[in-house]
């Protein structure tokens, strides 16, 4: 009863809300070879305890589609040029949002869903994962999307060729609680 009980906090604390702390960054997918169709974008949203993913991609054989952070932010050769997963703490493959950072690597996101119409669409929160600062960042790399369904097998999950790409890429950075937007208004002069 006492595990029972340790277990529910646990989740509760989980599953609250995660505050906007500091950074945004976007990854604009676009198919890896000539006259693909796959497009698609990433949004990332810092929070204090991690990193909120959200994904939309369109042009997409239906099915169920692996995607990852990969380590290189570089889409060419047909995505090779990205490399390997991220993998900072030098682990197995596995699915990260479950599996953390000891037991997955830090960009096995698992998959996409695609519907017939082509479009598929997922939200995740990866606990560590960053925008800013040293740690798990993820700036300036690649997200992946992959021919085929990552099966979480050993060891990058049989997910097949890479048919998008983009690039993470830090679109803002809210300094502090005093950070208001400026607009930009004509001075009249
Ligand atoms: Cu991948
Ligand atoms: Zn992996």
């Amino acid at each position: 009863m006492k595990q029972i009980t340790v277990f529910l906090v646990f989740f509760g604390v989980a599953m609250a809300a995660h505050p906007v702390f500091a950074a945004t960054a976007t990854a604009v997918i676009a198919g890896t070879t000539e006259g693909s169709i796959v497009a698609g974008e990433a949004i990332f949203t810092e929070t204090s305890d991690g990193l909120d993913v959200e994904v939309k991609v369109s042009g997409v054989p239906a099915g169920k589609h692996g995607f990852h952070i990969h380590e290189n932010g570089d889409c060419s050769d047909a995505g090779k040029a990205a490399g390997g997963h991220y993998n900072p703490d030098n682990v197995m493959h596995g699915l990260v949002a479950k599996d953390g950072f000891e037991h997955a690597h830090a960009g096995d996101f698992g998959n996409i869903e695609v519907a017939e119409d082509g479009t598929g669409a997922v939200k995740t929160f990866i606990p560590g994962l960053a925008l800013t600062g040293e740690q798990h960042n993820v700036i300036g790399k690649a997200l992946i999307l992959h021919e085929k369904e990552d099966d979480f097998g050993q060891p990058t999950g049989n997910a097949g060729g890479r048919i998008g790409c983009g690039i993470i890429t830090l679109s803002e950075v809210v300094a502090g609680v005093a950070a208001v937007s400026e607009a930009v208004t004509p001075d009249g002069e």
